[in-house]
This record gives C-alpha cells, sequence and structure tokens, in this order.
C-alpha cells in the first residue's frame, strides 16, 4: 500500500495521518469549504476539496470522496469513524473502484448493521444474548407472549437502529401493543425498516466493549475491554481499560466469546464487541465494524497501534505484532472534550477557540485537531480533544487525569474541561461503583465553568 485517502476530518484523520506516516505510506485527505484551515489538510501529502459544509455535501458525498481518491491514485480510503464508516453501499463501491476499504467488507457491515440478524448470529454462536426474540417480532401476538414469558420490564428496539436509536422500554402488558406499533412506525421513519425485535430490560446495566481485530488468515485477537459506562444520551463521555468491575476471570470469559463471536462471521479487520453487563453476567449486545473513537485506552494499555494494525490486515499481511498471550499493563482513562456547555445540558458551543494549551508529560496523550484562533464549523460533532492518560493503575490514572485537566487551557468557548474535573473527584467514579444511569442523577448545573 503506498498511498491512502482520508474520508474524514477533525482528529481521527490527524490519527490516521500519523499512521501512515510511520508506514511511509503517502496520504490524501479531503476536506468540506470550511476545513481548509484543518489541521488534517496541512499534514496529509495532498487535499481534495469535496464540497462545502453541510456533511451530506461533503465528508458524506460518496462521489465526491471516490473522484478525489481516483484522481490521486489512491491505494486505499480509511473512513475513521462516524461519515461513511459503517456505509456498506460506500465500502462496496470502493472495492468496485479498486480501491481498498480500510474496515471489514461491504456484506459485514450489512449483516452486523441488523442488530436483530447480528443477535441470532452471536447466539448460534453460543455467545451469551440478552433473553428475548429469536430475532425479529413476526407481529403484535409474539410481542405478547414473549413477553409473558420472559417477564416484563421489556425494550423493543429497531433492528436497523443501533447505539440507542430506537429503542422502547414497555414496563406492563397494558402499554405493549401501543409500544410495539410506535416502535415500528418510528423504525420506518427514521430507517426505513420497521423491524423491531424484543429483549428483557436491565435498569442499570454497564456498557463493557471488546477490542477484536482480525486477519485474511482466521487469526483473531481479544485487546482487552473498555468501560463505556460513564455517558449521557448516548453519548460516551469517559473510557477506561481495564474496567474496574471486570476480573481476570471475567475478561478471559468476555474475550472468548468476544473471539468466538468475530471468528463465528470470520471477520476481517478492527471492530468491537458491545456488551451488556449486569451483575457478573454479561450478554452480547451490538457489533461496531469500525475503529471508535475510544480505541486510545486500548492503544495505551496494549501499547499497540491500532490504526497501523488495520491497514496491516487490509495489505493481506497476518497479524504477527500481537498474540494471544499479549498482555495488558496498567490503566488507562479517556476523558471527551467536546465544545459544550456541561451546566447548560452540554449544548453545542461553537466558534473561535482564543487560547489552547495542551497539558503534557508523562502517560498524557491528548489527540486534538484543535488549536489557538481555530474556528470550531457549525456542521459537525463537538469533539475537539481526546485527551488519555495511562498510569500504572487505575489511582495513578485518576491523579493525572485531574493533573492533566488542570493544564487543558480552552477559552473562547465552552467546553467538557470542568465535567470531567468534576467527575475526576465524583465518589463513585472514584470507586469504580457506576452503570449508565450515573449521570442522571447528578446535577451538573452548578460545576464551576473556567470562563
Ligand atoms: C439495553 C438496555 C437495557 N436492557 N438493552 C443503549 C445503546 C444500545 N447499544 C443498547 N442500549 C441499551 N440496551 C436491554 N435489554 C439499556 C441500554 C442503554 C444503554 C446501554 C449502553 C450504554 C448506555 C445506555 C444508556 C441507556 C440505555
Amino acid at each position: 500500500m503506498k498511498k491512502i485517502l482520508i474520508a474524514n476530518r477533525g482528529e481521527i484523520a490527524l490519527r490516521v495521518i500519523r499512521a501512515c506516516k510511520e508506514l511511509g505510506i503517502k496520504t490524501v485527505a479531503v476536506y468540506s469549504e470550511p476545513d481548509i484551515n484543518s489541521l488534517h489538510v496541512r499534514f496529509a501529502d495532498e487535499a481534495v476539496c469535496i464540497g462545502p459544509g453541510p456533511s451530506n455535501l461533503s465528508y458524506l458525498n460518496i462521489p465526491g470522496v471516490i473522484s478525489a481518491a481516483e484522481v490521486t491514485n489512491a491505494d486505499a480510503i480509511h473512513p475513521g469513524y462516524g461519515f461513511l464508516a459503517e456505509n456498506a453501499h460506500f465500502a462496496e463501491v470502493c472495492q468496485s473502484c479498486n480501491i481498498k476499504f480500510i474496515g471489514p467488507t461491504a456484506e459485514m457491515i450489512t449483516n452486523m448493521g441488523d442488530k436483530a440478524f447480528a443477535k441470532a448470529t452471536m447466539n448460534r454462536a453460543k455467545v451469551p444474548t440478552i433473553p428475548g426474540s429469536e430475532g425479529l417480532l413476526p407481529s403484535f401476538g409474539d410481542a405478547r407472549e414473549i413477553a409473558k414469558s420472559i417477564g416484563y420490564p421489556v425494550i423493543i428496539k429497531a433492528t436497523a437502529g443501533g447505539g440507542g436509536r430506537g429503542m422502547r422500554v414497555v414496563r406492563e402488558e397494558a402499554n405493549l401493543e401501543k409500544a410495539y406499533n410506535q416502535a415500528r412506525q418510528e423504525a420506518m421513519g427514521a430507517f426505513g425498516n420497521d423491524g423491531v425485535y424484543m429483549e428483557k430490560f436491565f435498569e442499570q446495566p454497564r456498557h463493557i466493549e471488546v477490542q477484536i481485530i482480525g486477519d485474511e488468515f482466521g487469526n483473531v485477537y481479544a485487546l482487552g475491554e473498555r468501560e463505556c459506562s460513564i455517558q449521557r444520551k448516548h453519548q460516551k463521555l469517559i473510557e477506561e481499560s481495564p474496567s474496574p468491575v471486570v476480573t481476570d476471570k471475567i475478561r478471559k470469559k468476555m474475550c472468548d466469546a468476544a473471539i468466538r463471536a468475530a471468528k463465528s462471521v470470520n471477520y476481517v479487520n478492527a471492530g468491537t464487541i458491545e456488551f451488556l453487563y449486569d451483575e457478573g453476567n454479561f450478554y452480547f449486545m451490538e457489533m461496531n465494524t469500525r475503529i471508535q473513537v475510544e480505541h486510545p485506552v486500548t492503544e495505551a494499555v496494549f501499547g499497540i497501534d491500532l490504526i497501523k494494525q488495520q491497514i496491516k490486515v487490509t495489505a493481506g499481511e497476518k497479524l504477527t505484532e500481537i498474540n494471544p498471550n499479549y498482555k495488558m499493563r496498567g490503566h488507562a482513562i479517556e476523558c471527551r472534550i467536546n465544545a459544550e456547555d456541561p451546566t447548560k445540558g452540554f449544548r453545542p458551543s461553537p466558534g473561535k477557540i482564543q487560547a489552547f494549551h495542551v497539558p503534557g508529560g508523562l502517560g498524557v496523550r491528548v489527540d486534538t485537531h484543535a488549536y489557538a484562533e481555530y474556528m470550531i464549523p457549525p456542521f459537525y460533532d463537538s469533539l475537539i480533544a481526546k485527551l488519555i492518560v495511562h498510569g500504572k493503575d487505575r489511582n495513578e490514572a485518576i491523579e493525572r487525569m485531574e493533573r492533566a485537566l488542570d493544564e487543558f487551557i480552552i477559552e473562547g468557548i465552552q467546553s467538557t474541561v470542568p465535567f470531567h474535573r468534576f467527575m475526576m473527584k465524583n465518589p463513585n467514579f472514584i470507586s469504580g461503583d457506576f452503570n449508565t444511569k450515573l449521570l442522571e442523577g447528578i446535577d451538573l448545573s452548578k460545576i464551576e465553568n473556567n470562563l
């Protein structure tokens, strides 16, 4: 592989460019008009403008991205996360244009994007799944029978949803018919697919996911877990590895299940098996067929560059650097720094960054595309930096994160830095005793803003 086009922007575009540079691979950036002064444009060997600000006219414009790859003679496209990363049609178009898509096959993206199908597939592979319907609910009658047998509360999920989109909790039979019909109608409106499935509803689960990577020789490795329970409205805010509740014994079981899941579908490239964790038990929820925002915590504890591994696998090489005896070392935490006001319900705070200084020192990594006087465009997600720390244990990682957050200077806009400073002192976070509901019970309006 000689040249890779990065079909993305922001910190992840920089992240991929860095891996390519170290591998001696040339890079092509694509950018929208307002992103012309972005660092991904400056750091890439070549850059092609693919349209105006709105994503559907630029970063989601498949003919634009493919044309950019063709005129620059790129061998491969790395989609990053978001945008076209889990678009099966895009992966298909890449293949038909003889451009390698750095990710799994289009068929894999389609199959794992169908959440009920993915769950049924994993169930057959003896990966633990949440009790509920076997695949889609054929009718309301089936919904009622299944709910009766697993017991209320239940959750109805859109098969084309995922990541928290298109879900409805039902607590008693009297509400089931309405919820079932509404769920189908909403799913049709949002995804053009009214397929829904049912599960037993867990009130206070944790979200724990396992990083996997597979090569074309049938090798699949699991690189431990990430604890992702600290989130708000399905937007993760803090991730860490290892999870404070996962023992060596549970980790072995989770990683074995994740490897079984990936092998059962002949998965190639990087992926994530998402588990719902409750009282020592874990259940498959979804598989993500992309590199994720939080991949650096896994990189920190395993000392491995996941993007380089993705590129190697796509080039048809064996995963020789990773092996079953690969060990985790220490503890890593990532705080997502968003251009949002945490005291005002995390409302977006775009605009011009006046001052910007990133923390440094031992065990600190900052992945960011922001700089002083950078103008945050209003068109894209609000992530402006990822602050990742690595320490010998969880305590050291928390102390290091507090220290690093204190060094972070962002002026001119609101950011989530004050929220993270507050969380590093939260007793539940410190003790590791939390779940996906933690932030619902905290009043964030009184966090001191550093403006
Ligand atoms: C659940 C659940 C409880 N019980 N399924 C939300 C994201 C999507 N991947 C699945 N989600 C959930 N599925 C059952 N059977 C609770 C959630 C959920 C959640 C999961 C992970 C992280 C944050 C969450 C926040 C609210 C609900």
